[in-house]
């Protein structure tokens, strides 16, 4: 079957559900994220969730996800437990790290998502070794590295293609461009737009892709995840996206040109699926509704058990962390 027949209508009613499904997730937490109960520090995903859906779609069990603090996305569409992320971000014993790691660190082990972290590019070699894990144990399964356009600047995202191209490694890069590392536009700190090129140099395909167009991200993973499973090795995809809100925190980014905001929010990649699905009949206004009553319910929930569930107890401190 090749990649264009793989985009069943099933298909597309999930990734449509699942991208629905962060934002609606997001735009809560957004609403709740003032009432400072939550005191981790929170990136919003809103505006990007067509890379995560589009990404996941296509892995398997055993395959295992590496990614940044702005993870929310993948997570979920991963099929991370709802709960279990909204008692992380209140800091609660029934989180996913049990209270300890925040949004930033939030894993789902038996989803595959092995880790998420803080340090800009950190994740990028770990996906690298587990690839190199997989080859050993000679397994068919995919690691992957999702990171943003200013991972890229690490060298670690050097060494790490390199190191995969080597060695034919099963492992996805997938490279979030959504312009900015905080406030700093990738103009201002890049003498190139040219990420996915950067491939070529270690002897892998690179594409780009439209990172709001969940089919097109789809489509880009399958191939490369295919290629990966096959033994031929690693790629890179750069997906060109962009996030509707301040960096960190749940408000508008007053340092960046409105027009260009605008652009995107036109863009929006929820809708944008929405619209072709209802025109080529496969969704209907009463399922959309349907749909986000069913995920709002989700929500009430997740947010009741996250603030009613208790916060680790002090004895607890040292517990599954790192202490020299
Ligand atoms: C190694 C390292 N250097 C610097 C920082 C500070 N920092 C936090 S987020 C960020 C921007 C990263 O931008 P990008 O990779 O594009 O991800 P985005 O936030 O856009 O998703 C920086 C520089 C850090 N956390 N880790
Ligand atoms: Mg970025």
């Amino acid at each position: 079957m090749d990649a264009v027949d793989a985009v069943t209508p099933d298909l597309k009613k999930n990734l449509y559900r699942t991208m629905l499904r962060i934002r609606r997730i997001e735009e809560k937490i957004a609403v709740l994220y003032p009432e400072q109960e939550m005191r981790c520090p929170t990136h919003l995903y809103i505006g990007q969730e067509a890379v995560a859906a589009g990404v996941c779609a296509n892995l398997s069990k055993g395959d295992s996800v590496f990614g940044t603090y702005r993870a929310h996305g993948l997570y979920l569409s991963l099929g991370g437990d709802l709960n279990a992320m909204m008692a992380e971000l209140y800091g609660k014993r029934t989180g996913c790290t049990r209270g300890k790691g925040g949004s930033m660190q939030l894993i789902a082990p038996d989803e595959g998502l092995l880790c998420t972290s803080a340090l800009v590019g950190g994740t990028i070699p770990m996906a690298a070794g587990a690839g190199l894990a997989e080859r050993l144990r000679r397994s068919d399964r995919v690691a992957v590295a999702v990171f943003g356009d200013g991972g890229t600047e690490e060298g670690v995202f050097h060494e790490s293609l390199n190191f995969a191209s080597l060695k034919k490694l099963p492992v996805v890069f997938v490279c979030e461009n959504n312009f900015y590392a905080v406030y700093t536009h990738f103009s201002q700190r890049q003498c190139a737009d040219n990420i996915y090129e950067r491939a070529h140099a270690y002897a892998m395909p690179g594409v780009r892709v439209d990172g709001n167009d969940a089919l097109e991200v789809y489509r880009a993973m399958r191939e490369a995840v295919m290629r990966a499973r096959r033994g031929a090795g690693p790629s890179l995809i750069e997906c060109r996206t962009y996030r509707w809100l301040e960096h960190v925190g749940a408000s508008s980014d007053v340092t960046r040109d409105p027009e260009e905001l605008d652009e995107w929010i036109a863009r929006c990649p929820v809708r944008t699926l929405q619209h072709r699905l209802v025109e080529e009949g496969l969704l209907s206004e009463e399922d959309i509704h349907r749909m986000k009553a069913e995920v709002d319910a989700e929500i009430v929930a997740a947010v009741r058990f996250a603030k009613e569930s208790p916060f680790p107890a002090p004895e607890e401190l040292e517990a599954g962390v790192y202490a020299p």
